[in-house]
């Protein structure tokens, strides 16, 4: 049998992860966030496919990607493009693989540039404000979908 895949996909600045702001977005970085991630994921049965990107149009063809892969599910922290990205939002509505929106910080805590999310409208459910563990349990609930 073969091992089904959870898209894990990190927009623009993410790379940064622990290198500043810690009191916002925690002290891991990206790559340890992947390493929990891919340790919980085979627990669970799952692999991972852990990917960030500085361009909105890599987060499309990649959500694109996810679908024609057949995909179990996508976990998407879209950073700053969640609040402005209309082409992301189109592109989750055009895929049948379920997405889950993922965020460290509780955006609605946050500026009001933040409370908007064109993401969270497309998307089947959102994990947010729990610094790292925000995509451990995405994880887990993608995993019973
Ligand atoms: O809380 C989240 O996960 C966010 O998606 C992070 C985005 C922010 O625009 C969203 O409103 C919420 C920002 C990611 C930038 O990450 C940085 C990490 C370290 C230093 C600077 C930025």
């Amino acid at each position: 049998m073969t091992t089904k895949t959870i898209y894990v996909l990190n927009g623009p600045n993410l790379n940064l992860l622990g290198t500043r702001e810690p009191e916002i977005y925690g002290h891991d970085t990206l790559d340890d966030i992947a390493g929990k991630l891919d340790d919980h994921a085979r627990a669970l049965g799952f692999e991972i496919d852990f990917r960030q990107s500085n361009h909105e149009g890599h987060l499309i063809d990649w959500l694109q990607e996810a679908n024609a892969d057949g995909a179990h599910a996508v976990l998407l922290n879209a950073a700053g493009y969640t609040h402005t990205s209309i082409a992301i939002h189109d592109a989750i509505k055009a895929i049948s693989v379920p997405v889950i929106e993922v965020h460290l910080s509780n955006p609605h805590a946050r500026e009001h540039f933040r409370h908007r999310s064109y993401v969270g409208k497309a998307a089947k459910a959102t994990v947010a404000g729990l610094g790292a563990e925000s995509y451990t349990l995405a994880l887990d609930a993608a995993a019973k979908l």
